[in-house]
């Protein structure tokens, strides 16, 4: 393994603990953040009101708030693969997915790659995971894991650990309140003379968006702003936007989504959908019960004016529902953040804990007609992420662009140990310590490559480099061997990525340059086409 602890003349002057003017023989001992990251799945930055999307101020999430106050909020924090499983791959390994392997949602990684948390064990972390792990290998490099099953339950979760003999034990009670017990159960047992590194996965909030019984009503009278583009007829781009399958007008589905038990419309094919019936069975009588009577009671009215409806107001009753139930799933997140929060302050750990507030990639609330992720767009590639980090003023904005290959470089950064040579991200520390400011020597591009896809929502294959100003994507042909085609966006000019430029003379050098780059970063990268 490439591990090295730095010597003191690297570290910047925050890491050191001991004054080389000590004049003693001992080598200088790096002091050793806390690192606390908790990711969230799906979670789209439009619902932090920090981040003062209008969806957002209609659902605040004061407590996520509280830590922006704290710490740095990235604007500009993209993934470099957006999905779950290449998303937490890029998290453990700080390598693009084909570097660790792990292109798609439902391969394996290389498991002979080296786990971040393998070397925070090496130097000297105690190191946990909680919640959701979704990778198709078992956990390496913690001293105590309690996951879930495969994408996690929302309900009386099965929860395996090193002691349930490779099995997932159900345990009562909600995902995301269990998530946050186990997170403090393990800041409570820890040996508090060793820095720790705890991942705090939420399965919230993915896909079906089940609430807590507490909040099934959260917002039940709020009319939700429907994005400007959500009736997007995607003529101004490629075949990839229209052959997509994850529009809320006809891919949502009435029951397994949207919950409107006892429609048995046309639109209900999949009604006797088995994931989603499992989801119910898996309550306690009491939960289900009080499930039943919430859903029943909102469900009526529409259970009794749906055939008399016009398409768009059902799809309008759609996206309510969608982000209603996902806003309360989120609020259940936020009274996570607040107990983490609460826990920390009260126990002096503030100052020496980096705090991170992450998603595994962003997600669509409606923008363009859409659910889910995957693409390159913005609301799917960006990611919210927020960074409290010991003595910082805090309640700053950073407009530098990150991703999440940083955030491997960053930990290891955390913990005084060299980053290995066959990561490219960079650490965030500087940028941190700076108060969000771009380093002089930072990044101009990214690099992002979707692989999925012959995977649901039938997103294409593509890849592409973005500045924060200009945008290239490359939208591969399926069988490999034709050409396929390519979109250009000006960001400043059109944010919400409805006209692909590439064929707009005014961008002639601009796509080229966008172009070129696209080349050198797949040949530096040693990325394959197929
Ligand atoms: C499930 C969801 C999809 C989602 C993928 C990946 N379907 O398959 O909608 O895109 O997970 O999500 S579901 O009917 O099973 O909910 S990811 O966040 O894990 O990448
Ligand atoms: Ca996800």
């Amino acid at each position: 393994m490439n591990t090295k602890l730095l010597s003191g003349s690297l570290l910047p002057a925050v890491l050191l603990t001991t004054s080389l003017s000590s004049c003693t023989k001992q080598p200088v001992v790096p002091k050793q953040m806390n690192i606390i990251h908790i990711m969230t799945d799906d979670h789209a930055f439009q619902a932090i009101s920090a981040y003062g999307h209008p969806l957002s101020q209609l659902a605040p999430t004061p407590n996520i708030d509280r830590l922006a106050q704290r710490g740095v909020l990235f604007r500009n924090a993209y993934v470099e693969n957006s999905l779950s499983t290449p998303s937490r791959a890029c998290l453990l390994t700080g390598l693009y997915s084909h570097q660790n392997g792990q292109t798609m949602l439902d391969n394996v990684l290389d498991t002979s790659v080296t786990f971040v948390p393998e070397l925070l064990q090496e130097a000297g972390y105690q190191t946990g995971m909680i919640g959701k792990w979704h990778m198709l290998c078992e956990p390496r490099g913690f001293d105590e894991y309690k996951i879930f099953r495969n994408q996690g339950e929302y309900y009386n979760p099965g929860i395996k650990t090193a002691d349930t003999n490779g099995e997932y034990v159900p345990e009562e009670g909600y995902a995301t309140d269990l998530v946050t017990k186990h997170a403090i159960d393990f800041l409570e047992k820890r040996d508090p003379n060793k820095p720790f590194c705890l991942y705090v996965h939420h399965k919230a909030p993915h896909r079906n968006w089940m609430p807590d019984i507490k909040y099934l009503d959260l917002y039940e009278d709020i009319d939700f702003p429907v994005p400007s583009t959500f009736y997007d007829d995607y003529n101004h781009r490629g075949c990839a936007a229209k052959q997509q399958r994850m529009s809320i007008d006809k891919d949502m589905s009435m029951i397994f989504d949207l919950k409107l038990y006892g429609y048995d419309g046309s639109e209900c094919k999949e009604n006797l959908d088995p994931y989603g019936e499992d989801m119910l069975q898996r309550m306690t009588k009491e939960q289900r019960e009080a499930w039943d009577a919430a859903y029943a009671k909102k469900n009526a009215w529409m259970l009794a004016n749906i055939d008399k409806m016009s398409h768009e107001e059902i799809v309008r009753w759609k996206f309510q529902r969608y982000v209603k139930d996902y806003l309360r799933v989120i609020k259940s997140v936020d009274d996570s953040v607040g107990e983490i929060l609460d826990y920390l302050e009260k126990n002096n750990l503030m100052d020496n804990t980096i705090i991170v507030y992450t998603s595994d990639q962003g997600f669509y609330m409606g923008e363009h007609g859409w659910f889910d992720k995957r693409f390159m767009y913005e609301e799917s590639f960006r990611t919210p992420l927020i960074i409290s980090y010991p003595g910082m003023k805090g309640g700053v904005e950073s407009t530098t662009l990150v991703q999440n290959i940083d955030f491997a470089p960053t930990y290891l950064a955390a913990a005084g140990i060299e980053k290995p040579a066959n990561m490219s991200g960079l650490s965030l520390i500087p940028v941190l310590q700076n108060n969000g400011q771009r380093p002089a020597d930072w990044r101009e591009y990214l690099y992002y490559h979707f692989y999925d896809h012959t995977a649901e929502h039938n997103v294409m294959r593509h890849d592409g480099v973005f500045n924060l100003r200009y945008k290239y994507i490359h939208f591969y042909d399926e069988t490999g061997k034709e050409p396929g085609y390519d979109e250009f966006f000006d960001l400043q000019e059109d944010p919400s990525e409805m006209y692909n430029a590439i064929n707009d003379v005014r961008y002639k050098e601009k796509v080229e340059e966008l172009r070129k780059q696209l080349d050198k970063m797949r040949t530096d990268l040693k990325v394959e086409e197929f």
